[in-house]
């Protein structure tokens, strides 16, 4: 949910851009430096990237159009993609109040992009409220790149999710998602409990230290349901209707229920013959 900053007297929207490694991320960020002028932002902060990677995310502050005489505030944050990196990029996008998700669209990154967003997808259901969602379908430039539908099957999203196509390397499509983002969080400010600015999530110093004190936990096993596990088998069935693959889906559950009561009895076999 949005915040309000009282020291400064401005409502806070943290608009997270979440995605595998490569996909565009901090390249999304550097575009909207370049293109808002400077007085209009703050600088663009990467603490520690490494080769061109980030490593703990990037962040940047702009400045947005006035809200019930209060400005607003728009603080956009890029995690770090690599699956290395996970235990970094959970708080990141549990701190956000919308999310726009860089699809790598591409063959070659579609798979790190379905694994990824089932990640995402885990923690959006976690939340207590929804959490708006833009998804960006980047890389166009690239042969072979999923169109816009093609993704929206694969990630198996609803028509109601706004879809971007963009080459975020040559900015285009860039100003779009973020426009939509940033109308939808000036939304949430209406329809969502406006809450006061944790301290942890301030600016990009305290949201370093926030990040940081992860790093004694490095934990990347973040659980991901069998159901969204399915997701590559989907991938190979890609000529099938939405019918065919729910039907696939079932199959494939039924087929898990099966092994599952198998080894049950199993187990229930063994109790019984070593107590009996
Ligand atoms: N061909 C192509 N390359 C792109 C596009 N967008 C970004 N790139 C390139 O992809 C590479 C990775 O971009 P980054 O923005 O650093 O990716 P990231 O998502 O921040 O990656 P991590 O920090 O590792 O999570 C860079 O070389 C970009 O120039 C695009 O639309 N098309
Ligand atoms: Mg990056």
């Amino acid at each position: 949910m949005p915040s309000f900053d009282f020291d400064r007297n401005c409502y806070i929207v943290r608009i997270v851009y979440d995605g595998p490694g490569m996909a565009g991320k901090t390249t999304n960020l550097e575009h909207v430096c370049n293109v808002i002028p400077a007085r209009q932002r703050s600088e663009l902060v990467t603490p520690a990237a490494l080769k061109g990677r980030t490593m703990f995310f990037d962040w940047v502050e702009l400045e947005g159009p006035n809200h019930e005489d209060a400005l607003v505030r728009f603080q956009l944050i890029s995690v770090p993609g690599q699956e290395a990196r996970n235990y970094r990029r959970r708080p990141l996008v549990e701190a956000a109040d919308v999310v726009v998700f860089v699809a790598d669209a591409s063959e070659e990154g579609i798979n790190d992009t379905q694994r990824t967003f089932a990640r995402l997808r885990v923690s959006m259901r976690r939340r207590e409220r929804p959490l708006p969602l833009v998804v960006q379908a980047n890389k166009q430039d690239i042969e072979g790149a999923l169109t816009v539908p093609q993704l929206r099957q694969k990630l198996r999203l609803a028509d109601d999710v706004p879809f971007v196509r963009a080459t975020a390397n040559q900015g285009k499509g860039v100003k779009p998602t973020l426009t939509l983002a940033m109308r939808l969080g000036v939304e949430s400010i209406d329809t969502d409990e406006v809450q006061p600015l944790l301290p942890q999530l301030a600016n990009a110093d305290t949201l370093f230290d926030h990040v940081l004190a992860f790093e004694d936990e490095p934990d990347n096993g973040e659980p991901i349901e069998v159901e969204e596990l399915n997701l590559n088998a989907e991938a190979e069935a890609d000529e099938l209707s939405p019918e065919m693959i729910a039907a696939h889906l079932s199959v494939s559950s039924l087929d898990a229920l099966e092994r599952k009561a198998q080894r049950a009895a199993t187990k229930k076999g063994g109790t019984r013959a070593s107590t009996g």
